[in-house]
């Protein structure tokens, strides 16, 4: 008997150039575009199976070995739902193929890093998802094509299709046919930047991505400011910066939108609060590392970034990696002096 499975992984990114905020919830279309890097580290992954087997009574779906619903008209039954209409396309063209499009499929999917803690567990999880379907279906589509339908699991899992550095168009079509991902740059064109991952709390987080970035639209005159007037520039800015290498700019527009992304959380009524006071520690260490190079005639070393949770991001090139890794340790010796653990999670390069 033929048994129809495969297995896909797929990174974390984190963004240069925040998503927050939806212009259509269903479809998951965003009020602006954003930009990020897809990170390639072994212990930053989703890696899904999923299997399709006649003999299987529904879809079902495992993550880290928990069964979770998959409820109907939900984000999960429209990606799968989507991808068996993909691979129904190609039996229909080819009537050699194995009618597997109506089998049920049973999807496991692990995450190798805390879920839920603002380190886009959905990203991956997502990605991973649709890259497994489509390896067991065996579509030839693009990932940007892929990327429509994972979009539609999690925004930000459309950006973890590609390596590298990665937009997220927002597209203007109601029907969210031109809202994906492009590359901007693979990984090997920029080899030098890494990523250093502190996490400061690796407990789930208070306010969800999904419900904060729709109050945030609701209530927040700052997000109409940022969606009209600071985004469009920011994008097409770090977008020339990732092509000629040009970390001082990328690391300026990187910290400058991940302060606005913070400020529109606090313009949001009531106000939403992801970092701690570790994690301002953090950017007031960075800054102090980009003043002293700076005082000394040199360029930015380190950019700061963080989601929808207190851990930090710092990008730099990889020749100061090891001094920030001594500053940050030098400042925060021992994890038990702070309420929230600290714990150096490694650095990390990108993909
Ligand atoms: C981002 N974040 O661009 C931004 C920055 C969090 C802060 O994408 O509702 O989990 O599933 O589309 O993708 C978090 O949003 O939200 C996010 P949904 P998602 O990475």
């Amino acid at each position: 008997m033929t048994v129809y499975q495969a297995t896909a992984s797929a990174p974390v990114n984190i963004a240069c150039i925040k998503y927050w905020g939806k212009r259509d919830t269903k479809l998951i279309l965003p009020t602006n575009s954003s930009l990020s890097v897809t990170l390639d580290q072994d212990h930053l992954r989703s890696t899904t199976t999923s299997r399709a087997d006649p003999s299987f009574q529904k879809d079902r779906l495992w993550l880290n070995g928990v069964e979770e619903e998959i409820k109907d008209g939900g984000r999960l039954a429209t990606c799968i739902k989507e991808m068996k209409a993909l691979r129904k396309q190609l039996e229909e063209k080819d009537s050699s193929l194995p009618k597997i499009s109506g089998f049920p499929v049973h999807i496991s999917s692990r995450n190798n890093f805390p879920t839920a803690a603002g380190l886009a567990s959905s990203a991956s999880g997502f990605a991973a998802l649709v890259a497994s379907l489509s390896a067991l279906y065996q579509l030839s589509t693009d990932a940007s094509q892929l990327s429509l339908i994972a979009r539609q699991g999690s925004g930000s899992a459309c950006r973890s299709l590609f390596g590298g550095f990665v937009a997220w168009q927002m597209g203007e079509r109601a029907d969210g046919a031109d809202s994906y991902a492009v590359e901007i740059a693979p990984r090997e064109h920029w080899p030098d930047i890494h990523a250093l991952i502190c996490v400061v709390n690796d407990e789930k987080k208070g306010t969800s991505s999904t419900s904060g970035m729709q109050r945030t639209v609701e209530t927040s005159p700052l997000l109409q400011h940022r969606i009209k007037h600071v985004v469009p520039e920011r994008m097409a800015a770090i977008s020339k910066a990732i092509l000629a290498r040009d970390f001082d700019t990328f690391a300026r527009i990187t910290m400058q939108d991940s302060n606005q992304f913070h400020a529109v959380a606090l313009d949001t009524d009531p106000p939403i609060f992801y970092m701690n006071d570790v994690s301002r520690a953090i950017i007031a260490l960075i800054v102090e590392y980009n003043r002293v190079a700076v005082a000394n005639g040199g360029k930015l070393k380190a950019a700061y970034t963080y989601d929808a949770g207190p851990n930090a991001v710092i990008y730099a090139p990889k020749e100061n990696i090891k001094e920030i890794v001594e500053l940050i340790v030098k400042y925060f010796p021992q994890a038990d002096k702070f309420k929230d653990p600290f714990e150096l999670f490694g650095a990390a390069g990108v993909q």
